[in-house]
């Protein structure tokens, strides 16, 4: 059995897909970002950096007690590896896999990630930073759409980790006002992608449990609930939880 540590944002929605894809029995333990649920000494056992999506499985590969992983990148390897599933065997493609899940985790997440800050948190969000993440983030889905022209996913012709590591992404550019159709490989992949049962599943879990899962482009935080989730006030000033 593996417990899915879950979010429901585009990190969390990579592995409850990859769950549901491999079929390895798993049940969601949810949280919420914005009551400051990852901050608890328990969560940073199982995740040091704080963040999730994480898992424990308790059934793990090699045997012992229930091993915690956190980085959806790692998990995305190891699930693959322990159904034996989603990343090809043929070496070159094997290894074309790793490119694009190395990708996504260095550059299209991250970037996107900041994008989504500045657009959709930011209270003044300063006109640099949007451009300069709404730029990188576009000149990404180019890369991403140049190999897609060339080839029907990204490890090549079978349906990998890498797809559903860069599947959730895509879905939320919509949110920082890109269109997707101005890229048409990658226009055709989401929506081929967005048709397997198990993405289709997998995007929707668990049901809207915080207000993260807004489609709105300016997101309704509460001061208290960005301090919860940033760790500082909107001024920049350090949080700290209020004595009980
Ligand atoms: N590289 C990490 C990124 C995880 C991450 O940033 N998760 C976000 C939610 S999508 C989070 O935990 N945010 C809470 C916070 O920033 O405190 C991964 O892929 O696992």
């Amino acid at each position: 059995m593996i417990d899915l540590h879950f979010v429901p944002t585009p990190n969390g929605h990579k592995l409850s897909i990859m769950l549901l894809e491999t079929g390895l029995p798993h049940r969601i333990v949810p949280y919420n970002l914005l009551a400051g649920d990852l901050r608890t000494p328990e969560f940073r056992a199982i995740s040091p950096n704080g963040r999730a999506p994480a898992i424990v499985d308790h059934d793990p590969i090699g045997g012992g007690p229930p091993y915690p992983m956190f980085e959806t990148g790692a998990i995305l390897i190891y699930l693959a590896e322990k159904a034996g599933r989603l990343l090809p065997a043929e070496p070159r493609a094997r290894y074309r896999a790793h490119q694009w899940l190395m990708w996504q985790m260095s550059g299209l997440g991250p970037m996107h990630g900041q994008a989504h800050h500045f657009i959709r948190y930011a209270p003044d969000p300063p006109a640099y930073a949007v451009n300069r993440y709404l730029t990188e983030a576009k000149r990404l889905l180019s890369v991403m759409d140049a190999r897609l022209a060339e080839a029907p996913y990204l490890a090549g012709d079978e349906y990998s980790i890498a797809d559903i590591a860069c599947w959730s992404w895509i879905r939320a550019a919509r949110a920082i006002d890109i269109d997707i159709a101005d890229y048409p490989a990658l226009a055709d992949w989401f929506a081929r992608v967005g048709e397997r049962p198990a993405v289709r599943q997998g995007a929707h879990v668990p049901p809207d449990n915080h207000q993260l899962q807004s489609g709105s482009r300016k997101m309704p935080v509460t001061p208290e609930q960005w301090a919860k989730l940033f760790q500082h006030d909107m001024q920049g000033r350090p949080y700290t939880e209020p004595e009980a």
